[in-house]
Formats: structure tokens, sequence, C-alpha cells
């Protein structure tokens, strides 16, 4: 794509993804992005975007880091592909090494894929054979919780708690899948800084709901430690602790989703480190190697890794994996992203900057049609007021005024959601801030 041709395009052809198809062909003017560099975007036009969600959620290094940039170049001048069937690529192994240390304590084992949407599925069936090679074979049922966003597989949408994401597929969903309440409540945790006071009762709904159908039907709970799709749930102090215990008690795994969470965003490794909670899987995505090459995967325990290998030697123990697991590519970025992440002081940078965005964009309440400020670590959520019978109007107008100020923000419903790149600088997180306030200001 060179800079200015855009008017000439044909858009009809490519059904954009999540998108409003139609909208976007009739009103792109400022859509389009050309190039990226740090933390912004240029479009065709050749204005310049601060790009306030890292890409989405997975660019927080900043675009094109140089080091990230130069490994995939000196990758592709040495091995293209090399299937991980029953073949082995050194950096592979090497790199499965460094993410299961990584981990918190009994986290040994890795599995690739190129997703988040996949690195769920992959979960829930290491979940379904865990229990099954245990003679367990009758936990089954997943439990995820209202709002919650695991990608788009069959999988993902059935333990997802996202109403139009599922509806329309109603008739694939997997049998057998219950839900957690969200903790999303106005009224009680409205402009919380950080972790709401309140909610960690809500976890209790699990012991109902595995006195409903049995524990010994039920093989895991799937959530995301912060909700992020949903507009940045935080989770209630002490809530993650009581599903794991819970969890425990009843034999039944629980997986942190860190698609969004996992590698920096939390100032940490991962969410379970933040939060003092380990799971037994974690998915993992996006950040993994910067979004510069599409990789996924879960990370297992000893003991579910242990569990699958049983029988004869030369037998496959897990009948699961993508012709991409690990593609050479995608290792190579994930190696140089490990490199930044370990050398160049990138989680005090979040940590700190963290609390420049929490003071910064709740220094917005007040702001008219503002009715609730998340934040958490280097994430936030402002939900604005619906206007009258529509319902996200007021989120694309917000959108689109910020445009024209020159931050991309990423909107869901009429929530406006921000992940800034962790080499932001707290100049501009004011600044996305302050254009935050005058687009909702213009946007009426
Ligand atoms: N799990 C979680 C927790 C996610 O956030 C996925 C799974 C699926 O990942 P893939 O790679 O299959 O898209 C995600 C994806 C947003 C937004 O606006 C979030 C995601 C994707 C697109 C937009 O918050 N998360």
């Amino acid at each position: 794509m060179t800079l200015g041709n855009a008017a000439e395009l044909d858009l009809n052809a490519m059904w954009m993804p999540f998108s409003h198809n139609r909208y976007y062909k009739q009103h792109h003017a400022k859509r389009m992005l050309a190039k990226a560099e740090g933390s912004y975007y240029t479009t065709t036009e050749g204005d310049k975007l601060y790009d306030a969600l890292s890409g989405l959620w997975c660019c927080g290094l900043g675009h094109r880091h140089p080091k990230i940039v130069e490994a995939v170049k000196q990758q592709l001048d040495t091995m293209d592909y090399a299937t991980a069937f029953q073949m082995g690529n050194p950096d592979a192994f090497r790199l499965a090494t460094r993410i299961a240390d990584m981990a918190p304590e009994g986290f040994e084992h890795v599995f690739f894929c190129n997703s988040g949407s996949e690195a769920v599925d992959t979960a829930l069936k290491m979940a379904l054979g865990y229990h099954r090679l245990r003679g367990e074979a009758h936990r089954t049922r997943f439990i995820g919780r209202e709002k919650g966003y695991h990608g788009v597989g069959f999988g993902g949408i059935s333990v997802g708690g996202m109403v139009a994401n599922r509806k329309m597929f109603s008739a694939g969903m997997l049998q057998g899948v219950d839900h957690l309440p969200h903790t999303h409540n106005l009224k009680e945790m409205a402009f919380s800084q950080g972790s709401p006071q309140w909610g960690a009762h809500l976890a209790d709904e699990l012991e109902r709901i595995v006195a409903l159908h049995d524990a010994s039907t039920i093989a895991a709970v799937i959530v995301e430690p912060m909700q992020g799709s949903a507009g940045v749930v935080v989770p209630p102090v002490g809530y993650l602790k009581r599903l794991r215990e819970i969890c425990s008690k009843h034999g039944i795994l629980l997986i942190f989703d860190e698609v969004i969470t996992g590698f920096g965003r939390m100032g940490k490794p991962f969410a379970a480190d933040y939060y003092g909670v380990t799971p037994d899987l974690i998915t993992f995505a996006k950040g993994v190697n910067n979004g510069m090459v599409p990789m996924g995967g879960v990370i297992a325990t000893k003991a579910i890794y242990d569990t699958y290998m049983t029988g004869p030697d030369y037998a496959v123990e897990f009948f699961h994996g993508y012709t991409y697991s690990a593609h050479a590519l995608a290792v190579a970025a994930a190696h140089a992203t490990l490199d930044v992440l370990e050398t160049e002081g990138v989680y005090d940078r979040v940590n700190s900057l963290s609390k420049v965005l929490e003071e910064s964009v709740h220094s917005l309440k007040g702001t008219a049609n503002i009715i609730d400020i998340r934040n958490c670590q280097l994430a936030a959520g402002v939900e604005l007021a619906s206007m009258d019978g529509k319902p996200g109007l007021r989120g694309i107008r917000v959108f689109e005024e910020a445009l024209k100020r020159g931050v991309l923000f990423r909107f869901t419903g009429d929530i406006i959601a921000m992940g800034p790149t962790f080499i932001s600088t707290p100049e501009e997180i004011g600044r996305m801030t302050d254009v935050l306030r005058e687009s909702i200001l213009a946007a009426g």
C-alpha cells in the first residue's frame, strides 16, 4: 500500500472482520492505515494516528520494533517454514523453554498455535483429554463467564459470554456449557481505580453452578483475568483467588485466558503473577511476539502434560496441532520480543506508566456522558451513556472525532478502550486523554 491512492481502491471484495462493512466502505476517510512505527500509524492521507490500543492489544513494544524486525528478516534468510509434526526446529524448543521459565511455578510445557482463538480451543481440548486420561471422562462441562471473550472458534464462543458473537451460531455451540455472572456493576463499582473492592462474592456463584451440575461433570472453568474485549472489566479484589479455591476443591481445572494480559501489559509476565493466583492452563497470543507474525499457545502444568505421556512411546499422545504451529517466523519474532522484555526494563516502564494512565483517565470523571472509568495496569475503559434508543452510536461518534484529532481508539458499543504501547510517554498518555475528552464533548 502506498500513501495517497486509497481513493481508487475497490473496497467491495473484502469482507471485513468484526466490522460495519457498509458504513466503513462509505466512511473510510482516515481509516486506511498505510504505515506504522512505534506508537503511531500513518494513514493513506498521510495523517499520523496515535495507536491507543497497541494494534488490537498486540503491539505493546511499539510497531516495527527494530530488534523484532531484524530477527524476522534474519529468519527469512535461514528457513521459512518447517513442520512441527514429528519434526523439530531448535528455536521452537528454545522458545517453549523460555516461555515455560517465564510462567509461574509448575508450568513446564508450551503448545504452539497461531491465534488466541486456537489457543482457547487447544486449552479446552487439553482439559477434556486430561480428565479422560485420568479415568474421569464424565468431566465434560465447561464454565465460562458472561461478557467473556475467548475468540471465535466454536469452543471459544461457547464459553464466551458476548451475546452478539453467540446468538447467530447457537446451533453449533458446545453442549453442557454454563456461565458465571459477569462482575460489571456500575452501581457498586463505577469509577473504581484498579480492582473494585466490591464483587469477590460473585465468584461464589461457581459453587452454585457446581452444585447444580455436580462437580463430577465439570472439566474446566475459563476466564480472562481482566475482561479486555468487554471494555476492560477489572476483577474485584479477591475474586480470582476465590475461583481458584473453588476449582481446586472440586478437581476442576482453571484456565486463565491471558491473550491480552500476557507478556507485559500487567507489568508482570502474566496476570497470574500480578494477581498471585495460579491457574492450571494459560492461553496466550498477541504480545508473545508483539503482533509481528500470528502466534498463540497454551502453557500447561507438568501434571497435565505428564497425564498425556502414557501409552507406547511411539504413539501420538495428543491428536491436535496446526500446520503453522511454531511457525519459524513467529518463533523468531517471539525470541526477539522476549529479549526486549527481559533486557529493556519493560515491566518497570509498564508499572510506572500504569500510574500515569490511571491518574490521567480518572481525571475525565465529570465529563458529560461518562458513566464509568476503569483501569487495570496498562489498560483502561471509559463507558459512555448510550444515546436514546441508539446503543453504540455515541461510541462510533467519539471514535470518529478522535480520528480527526489524531488518536485511534477502540470502541466496543459505547465503551472506549485503551491499551497504550509500553513505549508511550506520559505526555502521549496525557494527550490521548485530552483527545478523548474533546471527542466526547464534540460527539454530543
Ligand atoms: N482470548 C482473549 C482473551 C482475547 O482477547 C482472543 C482470545 C482471540 O484471539 P484471536 O487471535 O483469535 O483474535 C482474544 C482476542 C478488543 C479486541 O477490541 C480483543 C481481541 C481481538 C480483537 C479485538 O478488545 N482479543
